[in-house]
């Protein structure tokens, strides 16, 4: 299903969660031996898309305090890369283990269909968080950012600051991932919508900072024009914004997607000028609620899609700062 986006961005702010259009009915199926009642006991398992990054830190925090204030357990699990080829062997353990639910961010659209659409097939109650698969369908719920606007939003950053126009990157993560992808699109749209820029195209760092340090290093040698790099997550962000400060072009506009405190770091520093920041803990707390609500029967929303924040240093001592991922819960 098509996600349309919570509000048309026109300028750099927040927007509000907003709950799609489209309820699946929970079937109310146990898949384990605790709970039932609606008053908690349930086992979930939540899988990250990969462990140590701020953005599923955050995710955290919101699943364990949310799965506290419900009465129910919770085992955080990811592997140590953004990679489908380590995620599912770590999904079929999990499910081995037989949660009541799962909460995953799926690593890759298709690698990950199979193995997460067996778990629900063997009764676990699966609520996709962040990214998506391709046939989505077997899920209580998905429930991410929007990541289209959030895309569109970059390059607004970048156009107000050069208002004359020029060449601009994309340094994404790997094609495949539903989030970063969706961010390119609406950052690419958006840029083919205004005649004065030039996409020179989409690079991918494989969710490595070095990766991303390599890419634009040698983007600003081969297109010595380019006035705004948008980098499509946390870790292409981070790589993104040392390759701009090694070559010496504070004339290039950084915007990255993501907000943990080393990238606010290099906001408050100047050498990154706008970080498009998610809701991760707002996702992890729907996310229990939508296990939960399965679990116990009741309706719940097919897809629920967050909101997100634009930094700067101008609002980052206020509503900006507010926003900032956390490192521990
Ligand atoms: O940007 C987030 C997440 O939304 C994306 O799917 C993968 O990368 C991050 O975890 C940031 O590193």
């Amino acid at each position: 299903m098509k996600w349309s986006k919570a509000l048309s961005i026109t300028a750099i702010g927040a927007v509000g969660a907003l709950a799609l259009a489209g309820c699946s009915s929970g079937d109310g199926g146990s898949g384990g031996d605790a709970g039932g009642d609606g008053d908690g006991g349930y086992e979930l398992a939540f899988v990250q898309g990969v462990a140590g990054d701020e953005f599923y830190i955050s995710m955290q925090c919101g699943v364990e305090a949310k799965a506290e204030e419900l009465g129910v357990s919770v085992d955080t699990q990811g592997a140590k890369q953004f990679d489908p080829a380590l995620q599912k062997p770590l999904v079929d353990s999990v499910v081995a283990s037989s949660p009541d639910a799962l909460l995953i961010a799926a690593t890759d659209q298709s690698a990950m269909q199979a193995p997460i659409e067996a778990a629900a097939n063997s009764g676990v109650e699966v609520v996709l968080v962040d990214t998506t698969v391709e046939d989505p369908s077997f899920a209580a719920s998905a429930i991410a950012s929007d990541n289209y606007g959030g895309g569109e939003a970059a390059f607004a950053a970048i156009e107000e600051a050069h208002p004359e126009g020029g060449k601009v990157l994309v340094v994404s993560i790997d094609p495949g991932i539903t989030t970063s992808d969706a961010r390119a699109e609406g950052f690419e749209a958006a840029v083919a919508e205004n005649d004065k820029f030039e996409s020179v195209g989409i690079e991918y760092s494989h969710n490595q900072p070095d990766e991303a340090a390599r890419i634009v290093t040698a983007a600003l040698q081969r297109d010595k024009d380019l006035v705004g790099i948008f980098a499509a997550n946390l870790f292409a962000a981070e790589g993104t914004a040392t390759g701009v400060q090694q070559a010496g072009r504070d004339d290039v506009t950084v915007v990255g997607f993501d907000a943990g405190p080393a990238q606010v770091e290099q906001l408050r520093d100047g050498i990154v000028q706008a970080l498009v920041a998610q809701e991760p803990a707002s996702i992890g707390e729907q996310a229990v609620e939508q296990a939960v609500a399965a679990l116990d029967g009741e309706e719940t929303t097919a897809e629920i899609q967050t909101g997100f924040t634009v930094i700067t240093q101008d609002n980052i001592d206020g509503e900006g700062g507010e926003a900032v991922y956390q490192s521990t819960c």
